[in-house]
């Protein structure tokens, strides 16, 4: 196939690319629905994926990974800077030039017997300029055509590169040569010791080798929009974080706009698709995972989402928790480990219907209640399972959404999965105090990572996983932020939503969030006022209104409680944790810790 382009850097890398991986073929993307429905074909006969039910679930497709290849792999993640000390206590770092070529040992020959895929992209709406232009080689048709929903896949691209000369390359292969006359198996990967997920910050250079799902392989989302990302931001003075966007409208119609930064599966889809049960308040999506922030001619923060879709967390997703989200995968979607039911159509747990049976995510046959040889009920859906959903297909997309202006930040709010101390809302007497809140963010673990371990881990801004430099420079990054924006800086807010008394949440949460949102917009409005308390401010009774809501008077307690002495432990804690960025800890948060000391007592 002739080459769409004549830029010499771009020819230049798919010919090294190309001579390195020896694949069979070499196919150029154009993300036309022709080419979406070409792969998706192939990968039906192969086996690979199942048409589901055109009526039920118009156009869309189900894949099973392999059993080991269900997560992003942060054992396997690097942040390969030329200096150890750039990549920080919290990212795993080997030295670029011995990363390199350990992967050029495995790249060699790892593309035989498949076709290797270039796919033109961009992050952010196209020409836009804090979008950012893209090429990712791969030799997963699967990943094609996630990107084509994920990331704007287009030959346009190619011609801005023709014109800037300048594009992010991401390499990505999935690590299973074929063998003269061996057959493929549905879910190639590699063992575990073989996987790198590599990011070369200084060369603004991905290489990602062994893993076919989600933030491993469709290298425009954690690994650019992120990690490669928020290296450039913090070199150039804006932000690249793990932050949902939505818009807050109340009945006079005054728009606020919020930046929310919870952990991975810890409810940014959930929230950013919101049912406002407050009347005459409405919630649009802007973005679900990801937000870039930069500050405009008038000193505020705007933001912009860079992906084009949603990989959402599947189970859970159900007409009572989320059915915007619901709606948006109603067709044009993949599943990724879900069950599919005997009608040809998906199933979850907590999908919040029924399931007759069918086939499970390891492709066996299925019905709720089933056991396995320990008297474990066996999942129909593996846990981090996944939809791949177009964001326009969400009847709730706001109308702004690929405004290459961004939207202005009022709110940021922070927050983790914590089943007790953290109350369900507290806010920050000023931004200094909220990057503080920011950076000791902590959350108990979940499934959206292979190996994480059990505790309590602190998730500075929810980004441990995705800061692609060192993690002190980072917070002293948002310091810096801070500074810059003033008195126009978005006002800060730490919740938490999963309070719990033995099995049950305290908080009903989802859709009765939006009760919490609008507290946060009468304390930007100066509508109401807010009780102080050791940590931060809080809603004096009766502003953040329960009306319907049947909480007893003593959960009500338990979801507002400070607890001091619990808080002295966590600060106790995260001096441990924050201990480990030495000289890099930023002044101010040292500061910070001391305030918090003193005012718990
Ligand atoms: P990533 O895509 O991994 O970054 O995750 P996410 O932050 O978008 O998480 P998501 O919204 O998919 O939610 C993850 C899990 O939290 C799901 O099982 C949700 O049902 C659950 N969840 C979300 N919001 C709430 C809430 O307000 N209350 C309770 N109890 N659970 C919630
Ligand atoms: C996350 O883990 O935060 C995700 C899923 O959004 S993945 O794309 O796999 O990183
Ligand atoms: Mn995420």
């Amino acid at each position: 196939m002739s080459a769409p382009t004549t830029n010499k850097k771009l020819l230049d890398w798919v010919a090294e690319v190309e001579a390195m991986c020896t694949p069979d073929q070499v196919v150029w993307c154009d993300g036309s629905k022709e080419e979406y429905d070409r792969l998706m074909a192939e990968m039906v006969e192969s086996g690979a994926a199942i048409k589901l039910n055109e009526e039920k679930r118009p156009n869309s497709f189900a894949f099973n990974s392999d059993p080991s290849d269900v997560a992003r792999v942060e054992n396997r993640t690097y942040i390969a800077s030329v200096k150890e000390e750039d990549a920080g206590p919290t990212n795993n770092w080997i030295d670029p030039e011995e990363l390199k070529e350990t992967m050029r040992g495995l790249y060699k020959g790892c593309m035989k017997g498949r076709t290797m895929y270039i796919i033109p992209f961009s992050m952010g709406p196209v020409g836009s300029p804090i979008a950012k232009n893209a090429i990712e080689i791969t030799d997963s048709a699967y990943v094609v055509c996630n990107m084509h929903i994920m990331t704007r896949v287009t030959t346009e691209v190619l011609r801005l590169i023709e014109k800037t000369d300048d594009f992010i390359p991401c390499l990505h292969s999935v690590g299973a040569p074929l063998e003269e006359g061996q057959k493929d198996v549905r879910w190639p990967c590699a063992p575990i010791e073989k996987k790198y997920i590599a990011h070369f910050p200084e060369e603004n250079l991905i290489w990602s080798f062994g893993s076919g799902y989600g933030g491993n392989a469709l290298l425009g989302k954690k690994c650019l929009a992120l990690r490669i990302a928020s290296a450039m931001a913090g070199r150039e003075g804006w932000m690249a974080e793990h932050m949902l966007i939505l818009r807050f409208t109340n009945p006079e119609g005054k728009k606020f706009h919020v930046a929310a930064a919870f952990p991975s599966a810890c409810g940014k889809t959930n929230l950013a698709m919101l049912q406002s049960t407050v009347p005459g308040w409405k919630v649009e999506t802007i973005g679900d995972d990801i937000a870039w922030m930069k500050p405009g001619a008038d000193g505020r923060l705007y933001a912009i989402n860079p992906e084009a879709g949603f990989f959402g967390v599947a189970p859970g997703t159900a007409e009572y928790s989320n059915p915007m989200a619901l709606a948006a995968c109603s067709k044009d979607t993949i599943f990724t480990n879900v069950v599919v039911t005997e009608d040809k159509d998906v199933w979850w747990e907590d999908m919040g219907i029924d399931c007759a049976g069918g086939t499970d995510w390891k492709n066996n046959p299925w019905k709720p209640g089933m056991k396995d040889a320990d008297g474990n009920t066996i999942k129909g859906a593996h846990p981090n399972s996944r939809f791949s959903a177009r964001a326009a297909n969400c009847p709730v997309i706001c109308a702004d959404w690929e405004d290459p202006a961004g939207v202005p930040i009022d709110i940021f709010v922070f927050g983790g999965k914590r089943t007790s101390v953290m109350p369900l809302v507290h806010e920050a007497f000023d931004f200094e105090q909220g990057v503080y809140m920011g950076a000791t963010a902590s959350s108990e673990p979940t499934a959206a990572a292979l190996d994480v371990g059990a505790k309590l881990r602190f998730d500075p801004f929810a980004m441990t996983p995705f800061i692609g430099y060192h993690a002190g420079d980072y917070m002293q990054h948002w310091f810096d932020m801070g500074e810059k924006l003033g008195d126009k800086a978005p006002r800060c807010f730490y919740v938490n939503w999963f309070q719990k008394d033995g099995k049950k949440f305290l908080w009903p949460g989802f859709g009765e969030n939006s009760r919490v949102l609008k507290w946060m917009c009468d304390r930007v409005e100066g509508k109401v006022e807010a009780r102080e308390t050791p940590i931060g401010l809080m809603p004096i009774d009766g502003d953040l209104t329960l009306d319907g809501l049947d909480i007893p008077a003593e959960d009500w307690e338990k979801l507002m409680k400070v607890d001091t002495e619990a808080f002295k432990a966590t600060v106790a804690d995260a001096k441990d944790y924050l201990a480990k960025f030495g000289d890099k800890l930023p002044a101010k948060m040292t500061e910070q810790l001391e305030k918090l000391e003193a005012r718990l007592g």
